[in-house]
């Protein structure tokens, strides 16, 4: 077998990439070790960037996103029991979120992806990039005990956190940048009406909390617990109570509970590599860089990335210049780590820490109030919010 551009992972940067590759004219085959309906059951981001809006345009994507994603103009920051609204759409001349799931946008992808005919390898075990410092790159895998190998020109390592394509690559070629925070969200949806139109982050003494929602009539919900804790030890009536002594009066009172439809607990991780081009492969998305929650920057940023690889390629491709090629990396690291420091800052802001003094307490409840204060504060946490440019 034989392609231009093989892509390892079929989560949203994969799936991303592979529409605008085609779009440009450029053949391109995922190879993902999981199947479909795996994919499709994990729950993960629920906010959209205007630049990751705008690709599932480019793609032809989008019609349902329009349809039933939810424009936020502004989100809630609770902290000493007072609600206080960060107006993202005045502080940034007119931008704002969408409120659609990653499971949607995936979903999405894959209709796209089937529509126009092109090829997803499932279920693929085995999965190995090889020969990626030379021009003559293979991926290998095993399919049903039978092993496959295409050959091709770029392979784009799309295969999330955990994936094959960053462990590839020789420990001196690479350097890695991690903080591991000592604390998890539990996440809990539910088919009840989220409690307020907008979301809320709460920083509480009790840890931090948020609000979000994937409609007027899913909610999705998040409190700060112990990594040390495990699902099975938080009852449905158990979450419920946490929330609500998380928020204010108003909230708790007008909360609805209900079953849990999932619910699971994810570490919080800083965490990037350097470079994220080595030879013919690319690493994109989360298998570059991961970001804890709080900012809502992580399918974001995987987003940005594609596109500067996907430009990259189509220079290459149809401008024969590998000057986008050769500059992928450090433009993309350069979003990347301003993202980072966002989602650090949003992280160290809003959550409790084990050695969270008084003094630092007192600090960030200090940072809050001159986030709300300050104009050029309040400006500062929209813009990157609502994402800075590509
Ligand atoms: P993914 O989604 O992990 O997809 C990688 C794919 O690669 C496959 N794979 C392999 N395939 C072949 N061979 C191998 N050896 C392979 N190893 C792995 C996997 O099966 C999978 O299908 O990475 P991708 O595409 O880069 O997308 C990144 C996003 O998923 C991630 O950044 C976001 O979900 C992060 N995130 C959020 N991001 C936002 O922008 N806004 C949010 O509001 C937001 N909320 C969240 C989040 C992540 C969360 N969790 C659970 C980590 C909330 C949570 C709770
Ligand atoms: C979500 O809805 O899952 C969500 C929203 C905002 C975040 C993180 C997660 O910052």
């Amino acid at each position: 077998m034989r392609t231009q551009v093989v892509i390892i992972g079929s989560g949203p940067s994969g799936l991303l990439l592979g529409q605008l590759l085609h779009k440009h004219g450029i053949d391109n085959i995922i190879v993902e070790r999981k199947d479909r309906d795996y994919i499709l059951g994990r729950i993960r981001a629920g906010v959209l960037e205007q630049g990751l809006v705008a690709q599932m345009d480019e793609v032809g994507a989008a019609a349902r996103l329009h349809k039933e994603g939810l424009i936020h103009g502004g989100i809630e920051l609770l902290f000493g029991d007072v609600r206080h609204r960060i107006d993202l759409n005045a502080a940034t001349g007119g931008k704002n979120v969408t409120v659609y799931g990653q499971t949607e946008v995936t979903y999405d992808l894959m209709e796209a992806r089937l529509a126009a005919g092109l090829v997803t390898v499932y279920d693929a075990d085995q999965v190995t990039p090889l020969d990626f410092a030379g021009d003559k790159p293979r991926v290998t895998y095993v399919k049903d005990g039978a092993t496959h190998a295409i050959d091709c020109d770029f392979i784009a390592g799309c295969d999330g956190f955990h994936g094959i394509s960053r462990r590839s690559v020789s420990a001196g070629g690479i350097q890695e940048f991690e903080r591991v925070y000592p604390f998890g969200w539990l996440g809990v949806l539910s088919d009840t009406p989220p409690v307020s139109p907008e979301l809320i982050y709460v920083r509480n003494e009790r840890g931090f909390a948020l609000c979000s929602m994937r409609s007027h009539t899913r909610s999705r919900y998040y409190v700060q617990c112990r990594l040390d804790e495990h699902v099975d030890d938080w009852s449905d009536d158990k979450f419920w109570d946490e929330l609500r002594r998380r928020l204010d009066e108003e909230a708790a009172d007008k909360l609805v509970t209900g079953p849990s439809i999932e619910k699971s607990i994810a570490p919080l991780r800083s965490f990037v590599a350097e470079p994220i081009r080595f030879g013919r492969l690319f690493l994109a998305g989360d298998a570059a860089h991961i970001v804890p929650p709080t900012g809502a920057k992580g399918l974001n940023l995987a987003a940005s990335d594609v596109h500067y690889l996907s430009q990259a390629l189509r220079e290459f491709y149809v401008e024969k210049s590998p000057a986008g090629i050769d500059h992928y990396s450090t433009k993309a690291l350069a979003r990347i780590w301003k993202a980072e420091r966002f989602s650090w800052w949003m992280t160290s802001m809003l959550h409790r820490f084990s050695d969270t003094d008084p003094f630092t307490a007192r600090i960030q409840l200090a940072e809050l109030n001159y986030v709300v204060e300050s104009k050029a504060a309040t400006a500062s946490l929209s813009e990157n919010y609502v994402g800075l440019p590509y």
